[in-house]
């Protein structure tokens, strides 16, 4: 598993999760949803721009509007598979986002989620990524560049609503780069796909008529440093608020640490 996870950036646990947690996880992120979203909600502000109805539906950071929801930030066996994997004793939350597709929605466009964290460059950090249902080909599933956290980091990428190629991300960060096949994660709902968040990744058309929904946790080791200015610039600051430049695991509001058991 962990040469896998070097190697290729990716490994995909089955059946981490008992399906009856999954489906409490996305009733209660629906919950969330019902009772903050038309209050306009603060956290979900951030995804709001980007909404339409082709568009993905994105909330970021459901444990900010629900401290109670802070418990499936820190589910053990994902914080055990995090920490094994970037061979660390601890993690910080750095996001918690619910992705849920429509019908027709052209998808997540290729990017790394490591471009929008405020961390320098040495610090590691995964995305798990947890299927709200099963999925198939037509669903619109996750899909991954194997191997391509091996070239760096490219400048985020603005619209994560339209569907380029992994591959031409790959080529801004290293022209000498090969070309990577990408592979398309047909999981079932309890598998847990854990990814370096260097890996380019994104996902295709829904062209199911059902809803595709899933559930992402960020995390960095207990070693990454963050960088204050870049948290600043980021589009929620005050998610990042408390935490010190330097390698001390930080605990306050927004940002949990939990330890490997
Ligand atoms: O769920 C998807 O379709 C894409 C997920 C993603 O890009 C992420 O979790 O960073």
């Amino acid at each position: 598993m962990i040469d896998q996870y070097i190697n290729e950036g990716y490994v995909i646990v089955k059946n981490l999760l008992p399906t009856t947690l999954v489906d409490k996880i996305h009733q209660e992120i629906e919950t969330i949803v019902n009772k903050w979203y038309s209050k306009g909600a603060k956290y979900y502000d951030t995804v709001s721009q980007y909404k339409n109805e082709k568009n993905s539906f994105w909330i970021v950071n459901n444990r900010l509007l629900e401290e109670a929801f802070i418990q499936h930030c820190s589910i053990q066996e994902i914080i055990n598979t995090a920490c094994k994997l970037m061979d660390t004793g601890g993690v910080s939350v750095l996001e918690d986002q619910f992705i849920n597709k429509p019908p027709g929605c052209i998808g997540v466009n290729m990017h790394q989620d490591t471009s929008y964290f405020p961390l320098t460059k040495e610090s590691k950090c995964i995305t798990c990524w947890i299927p709200l249902c099963d999925l198939d080909e037509k669903l619109g599933p996750l899909i991954i560049y194997p191997g391509s956290h091996k070239y760096g980091t490219a400048l985020p990428v603005e619209n994560l609503h339209e569907n380029s190629d992994g591959n031409d991300l790959l080529k801004q960060i290293d022209s000498e780069a090969p070309f990577i096949e990408p592979i398309t994660l047909n999981v079932q709902k309890g598998d847990v796909v854990f990814f370096d968040c260097n890996v380019i990744h994104g996902s295709g058309i829904n062209q199911s008529n059902l809803w595709r929904p899933a559930f992402s946790l960020h995390y960095a080791s207990e070693e990454s440093v963050f960088v204050e200015a870049k948290a600043k610039q980021n589009a929620c600051p005050e998610i990042y608020e408390g935490i010190k430049n330097g390698s001390q695991p930080v605990t306050n509001k927004n940002i949990q640490f939990f330890k490997k058991n």
